[in-house]
């Protein structure tokens, strides 16, 4: 295997240091729908609310669709929704808009799959018909009756904007494919209780019953002074029919609306799943929230305190909602499920695009979601999840490639000469440098951590790092993402290492107003840490990375114009003051998902 090695050029390190970041950010959910109803009412986008309105991917947004990722044929996608494994299938509900790449008129649409790869697309499951879902299906979840039949459970946004929750069974749970479901007679079968805003509860939880035999759900709300009290509602049921509010599950005082809870049981030892009623001294809680405020996905592990039907989390410092983020990118509304046949605990989590309404409109669709990932407790510390991607993904590799023992010198920049392209799998591990206790680094960093990562891009020069890797870069280095390792030094906590995602350079276009933040947060290491390791699944426009073993994920959208095919190559650099080795790299093509037909 060849390497090409280059001195980064000084022209291009000044390039970076002066290259202008356009942050603007793009909000998803709520935020995005005020903005895309803005541009409607001003006339700037037109939608056809008509079922046969034709999808239309642009050659715009061509080239950004991906090769092995889930996505829609077109128009717009949020939110995971009940996934679920039924005789013999996957099934991936999501938030849909079947008329425009913006979000608006919501409702739940269907596709399965056997591997969770290669995915069928069944179209709407549940439609805007009623009075209490006509501006909206949104989020829900799946739960298993005691005779194995799936029942949806979600949230209707009612002709009066007021949400409610409401229930669907299958019309025929023999039909492995449930191609076909039922509203109840009797929805709604939860209203906003008294004391709570009736537009902000929604996104029932998957239900779990304990000893006493009774079902109990989670329903986001806020309350309190300008809502800024997020909480997970608890409501409970004897017979999944009628359901009376309970109390809070738990709450936080800063964080504003929660949406989308998620509430399941890991285990303190090993890597298999829980079914959702799992309890006993094995277990331990995982509380999830996506906070309105800042569209992120937070998360604690803690205590079901059963006496009370409450949660506590084991470290309240990072409680729910001002601690751990699955992910530090662009990941969102996230939702877990238990998959019987393997045993493992999945998470599917919607990656929101980093262009503007305008450009998802002109590309043609919008929203993808990620690559699902296995779950499991971090025994080392209890208070923190690993994320891995599903085994079966690894399917789709080929034509591997490997490099060893590679020395990079100080601003060293090497191309890996056999590995190309926008669809790929890679897994890189550098030896750990050997931090120099009391060393002086160029620059003494911030107290605070992650923002470090979006105040200094690849381009800024440290001591240890940032070495990583370019990848959808082209020959000159004009378009790059870089991902990579930064050892930042501050007085009270000494040397700790980020993980950074760096989007600033990774489009020339001028045609798409991108967000080009960098993303990124710390990473563990341990004594016994052997490589610092990342593993990289690039597609077209997303770009997810797993920092040692999944202990940092960042998922991150990029566009680039020239870094397409043969002319996407991969670097490994380092642009810190010393020197690094990297281990080994693996590196994979990866093939494309194929759209299947089941017949049943
Ligand atoms: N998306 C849904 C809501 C949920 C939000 C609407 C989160 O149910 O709160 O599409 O992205």
């Amino acid at each position: 295997m060849e390497i090409r090695r280059y001195k980064i050029p000084v022209a291009g390190l000044f390039l970076l240091c002066l290259i202008t970041v356009v942050s603007r950010v793009q909000a998803g959910g709520y935020s995005a729908s005020l903005e895309a109803a803005r541009l409607v009412a001003e006339g700037k986008i037109t939608v056809e609310n008509n079922v046969s309105a034709p999808i239309n991917n642009s050659r715009l947004g061509i080239p950004y669709r991906t090769g092995y990722h889930f996505q829609p044929k077109g128009y717009w996608m949020n939110d995971p929704n009940g996934p679920v494994y039924y005789k013999g299938y996957y099934h991936l509900f999501y938030q849909y808009n079947p008329f425009a790449a913006i979000p608006g008129t919501i409702e739940w649409h269907h596709a399965v799959s056997k591997d969770m790869i290669h995915w069928q697309y069944l179209g709407a499951t549940l439609r805007r018909d009623q009075w209490y879902d006509a501006n909206g299906v949104w989020s829900g979840s799946i739960t298993f009756l005691d005779d194995g039949v799936p029942v949806i459970l979600y949230t209707g946004n009612s002709v009066d904007n007021k949400q409610y929750q409401a229930r669907a069974d299958p019309a025929d749970p023999s039909d492995p494919l449930l191609r076909n479901w039922i509203k109840a007679s009797y929805n709604p079968i939860a209203e906003t209780p008294p004391g709570y805003n009736t537009s902000q509860f929604r996104d029932p939880t998957e239900a779990w019953r304990l000893s006493d035999g009774v079902w109990r759900m989670l329903v986001g709300a806020n309350y309190g002074d300008g809502g800024l009290i997020g909480t997970a509602l608890l409501f409970k049921s004897t017979d999944f029919v009628t359901w009376n509010y309970s109390h809070r599950l738990h709450e936080n005082p800063t964080t504003g609306m929660w949406e989308c809870p998620d509430f399941f049981p890991v285990r303190v030892k090993g890597k298999k799943g829980l079914e959702p009623s799992a309890v006993g001294p094995h277990v331990l809680h995982v509380l999830k929230v996506s906070l309105d405020l800042n569209k992120h996905d937070y998360y604690s592990v803690g205590k079901y305190l059963l006496e009370t039907d409450t949660y506590a989390p084991l470290n309240p410092a990072i409680d729910t909602g001002i601690g751990l983020r699955y992910d530090y990118g662009k990941y969102y509304a996230s939702k877990t499920f238990f998959d019987h046949k393997t045993q493992r605990r999945i998470l599917y989590g919607w990656t929101n695009e980093s262009t503007s309404t305008m450009d998802d409109v002109a590309k043609g669709w919008a929203g993808l979601q990620s690559i699902p990932r296995v779950v499991w407790l971090d025994k080392r510390t209890s208070t923190n999840i690993l994320q891995w991607p599903i085994k079966e993904v690894q399917k789709l590799r080929h034509g591997k490639i490997t490099v060893k023992n590679v020395n990079l010198k100080a601003g060293e920049v090497a191309r890996l000469m056999d590995v190309s392209g926008v669809q790929l799998d890679i897994e890189v591990a550098f030896k750990i440098p050997d931090v120099k206790q009391g060393a002086t680094p160029p620059e003494l960093l911030a107290e605070s951590g992650p923002s470090v990562c979006s105040q200094k891009g690849a381009s800024v020069k440290g001591m240890y790092g940032p070495f990583g890797l370019l990848v959808l870069a082209t020959d000159d280095l004009k378009e790059q993402t870089a991902v990579y390792f930064y050892f930042v030094y501050s007085k009270k906590d000494g040397w700790k290492t980020l993980v950074c995602s760096d989007q600033s350079r990774s489009t020339v276009s001028t045609n798409l107003m991108v967000d080009k933040t960098t993303y990124g947060s710390y990473v563990r290491l341990y004594e016994d840490d052997k490589f610092l390791k990342l593993r990289l699944l690039v597609d077209h426009s997303v770009v997810e990375t797993f920092a040692q073993g999944g202990r940092t994920v960042i998922t991150s959208r990029v566009y680039p114009q020239d870094a397409q095919g043969k002319n996407a190559h991969v670097f490994l650099f380092n642009n810190g003051t010393e020197p690094v080795t990297v281990d080994t790299v693996e590196a994979w093509n990866m093939g494309a998902v194929k759209f299947v037909d089941y017949k049943h």
